[in-house]
């Protein structure tokens, strides 16, 4: 069976993780988000396509989600004594080996595909990792600028990191969206696919992006093969991270069924909802999407693969 995931970082990761575990003789391609790319101290770094590798590949900081296990943070001490900046993002010498392999292949015109594929034969992460395209793509948030009482726009890792998504965000721009390409392999991926899972992701700035590069949605909505998401949205509050904020800044209610309806039928055919959200059903049921509830949060390996296993099975259903 193949199965094509869009992902973002970490709850993607932790998710197919559990894909891994109940369904591992399953095909799994993963379209890898770009939009949280950045370039700081000349080097390039892919938070989720790393989360994913690391994660699959077992050497993610598992608490943290991101980053690597058994860090050290020397360089980023140098750095600090030379005022070189930013400070805010936390970056490990580990960590920086990967950024310095990606760098050095990208100058030597290597697409971001073939070096993902490289870094990937090191972790064998068990899955396919694609970029969502090659083309350089950043999600900038766009908040109030206090001195001019207007706004601007900051990229993504500034709002989230340096800002932990504090000021109010007016609006989400994935720049260079509109110019982008689906990287090598995305679109014959979805052709191939059996099933289509929809990670409980930021719906906004994980999943947003993958679908803003032209092409990709439009063969998500056109595959025979059956989409079923998973709600990142449990009580009305997101599992992780900021998805309530962004949500906000592109006017949809951070809920389950609001999710399920952003993303649209022509998108999803299933969504599962946490147990706690089970009166969303027959709102997402109305809206032509089959739903169910089913227990959402994915406290250990054993509830993620228990999730995945709900998904593959309403999927199932849906395939007729
Ligand atoms: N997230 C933080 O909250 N603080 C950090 O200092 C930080 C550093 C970092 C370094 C490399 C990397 O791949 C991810 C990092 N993240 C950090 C997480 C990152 O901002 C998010 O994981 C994704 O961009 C959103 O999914």
């Amino acid at each position: 069976m193949h199965i094509v995931v869009p992902a973002g970082g970490i709850g993607a990761a932790r998710f197919l993780r559990g894909l891994r575990a109940a369904a591992p003789d399953a095909q799994v391609t993963v379209i890898g988000n770009t939009g949280d790319d950045i370039t700081l101290f000349g080097l390039r770094i892919c938070p989720d396509l790393d989360t994913v590798m690391y994660t699959l590949g077992g050497g993610i900081n598992d608490e943290q989600g991101w980053g690597r296990a058994d860090e050290a943070f020397v360089v980023r001490e140098e750095l600090a004594a030379y005022g070189v900046g930013p400070a805010w993002f936390g970056l490990g010498d580990r960590d920086f080996a990967t950024h310095i392999v990606r760098t050095q292949m990208l100058s030597a015109g290597y697409p971001l595909s073939a070096v993902t594929a490289a870094l990937c034969d090191r972790w064998q992460p068990g899955v396919t990792l694609l970029p969502m395209s090659d083309d350089r793509v950043e999600t900038h948030v766009v908040i109030g600028d206090e001195e001019t009482g207007g706004r601007r726009a900051v990229h993504f890792q500034e709002y989230w990191v340096r800002l932990h998504a504090e000021p109010l965000a007016h609006d989400i721009v994935v720049v260079g969206a509109e110019d982008a390409k689906p990287g090598p392999g995305v679109l014959e991926a979805i052709a191939r696919a059996d099933v289509v899972l929809v990670p409980p992701s930021n719906p906004v700035v994980s999943i947003g992006p993958v679908l803003a590069v032209p092409g990709i949605r439009e063969a998500l909505e056109a595959t025979a093969a059956p989409v079923v998401g998973l709600s990142p949205i449990v009580a009305g509050a997101p599992v992780r991270g900021m998805a309530d904020k962004v949500l906000a800044a592109i006017g949809v209610q951070a809920s389950a069924a609001a999710v399920a309806v952003h993303y649209g039928s022509g998108l999803v055919d299933g969504w599962l909802v946490d147990t706690s959200d089970s009166d969303a059903v027959p709102e997402v049921t109305a809206a032509g999407i089959a739903s169910r509830a089913v227990p959402l949060l994915m406290t250990d390996l054993d509830a993620a693969a228990a999730m995945v296993r709900e998904a593959l099975q309403l999927a199932a259903e849906l395939a007729g």
